[in-house]
């Protein structure tokens, strides 16, 4: 093989791997095409789907809502005292990037016990197979952000790439 060739297979290596990379992750659109607004079933939205490490929320909503993150008892209680992160920009992401569970709530006051609720239970991607686990995370502070994730896809991708080269050229 010459070197163009080389780095072809390089790039098509590259391509297939992003696209495989890509497709396991899903980004949800909350509540579909209602988004995240009262009157709708989040319990029944989320009951028909997995959610892996990995995969994206995306709260959209109207300027008389806000989307908190919560404890587990805070979002029982519809309690906003104590909250764990915070936004009210109308479009949230939301990067599911560990396991466990995760409640948002609402922050207008009467809309959380009107519905506007939801957990999340997030799966390790590596064990999908149900093995139960009974860890009880430590909720960090966290922030919505809309970029990171997707950044570290395309450097990992590109270090992939250049690692790559480096092995076929020796
Ligand atoms: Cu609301």
């Amino acid at each position: 093989m010459n070197c163009r060739s080389k780095i072809l297979v390089c790039l098509s290596l590259a391509v297939v791997f992003m696209s495989l990379h890509t497709s396991m992750a899903t980004v949800y659109m909350v509540g579909d095409s209602n988004g995240w607004s009262l009157g709708v079933d989040y319990a029944t939205w989320t009951s028909d789907k997995t959610f892996i490490v990995g995969d994206t929320l995306v709260f959209s909503y109207g300027s008389s809502h806000t989307i908190d993150e919560v404890s587990e008892s805070d979002y029982s209680s519809c309690s906003i005292g104590n909250v764990l992160a915070s936004d009210n920009s109308g479009a949230s992401n939301v990067p599911l990037n560990k396991a466990g569970k995760r409640y948002f709530v609402c922050g207008v006051i009467g809309h959380c016990s009107g519905g506007m609720k939801i957990i999340v239970d997030v799966k390790d991607s590596s064990s999908s197979n149900n093995s139960p686990t009974t860890t009880t995370t430590t909720t960090k502070p966290i922030s919505f952000s809309s970029s990171v994730r997707a950044t570290n896809t395309w450097i990992t991708a590109l270090l992939l790439l250049i690692g790559l080269v480096k092995i076929v050229n020796v």
